[in-house]
């Protein structure tokens, strides 16, 4: 069972994301959200491939709504109601991963 990121892990794991990695809390939840926009809706769907495959991969997966170029993104780990280690990784990988699509 994932366990909820420990206050520690949230200073060192978490609040670069927040600072530096564009990704922001969501208010009234223990989650955290991020947007991105792409040059067009092909680029936003390979983007969503890209993490997609990387998702199934680590058995832990994104909530998100995507129209035209843009892809909102919100990780949170339904085991635990709320932010574990899984989101932590896979907020990188979603940063890796657009970096590389736009
Ligand atoms: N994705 N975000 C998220 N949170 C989960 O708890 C989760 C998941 N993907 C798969 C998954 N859990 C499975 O481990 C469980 O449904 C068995």
């Amino acid at each position: 069972m994932v366990k909820l990121l420990t206050s520690e892990e949230r200073t060192l794991k978490l609040r670069p994301l927040i600072e530096t990695g564009g990704w922001a809390l969501v208010d009234g939840r223990d989650a955290m959200k991020k947007s991105f926009v792409f040059g067009d809706f092909v680029q936003a769907f390979a983007f969503m491939t890209l993490v997609a495959l990387k998702a199934e991969k680590m058995d832990h997966h994104p909530e998100w709504f995507n129209v035209y170029n843009r892809v909102d993104i919100t990780l949170s780990t339904h085991d635990c109601q709320g932010l574990s280690s899984r989101d932590i990784a896979l907020a990188e990988i979603i940063n890796q991963a657009a970096s590389t699509a736009k």
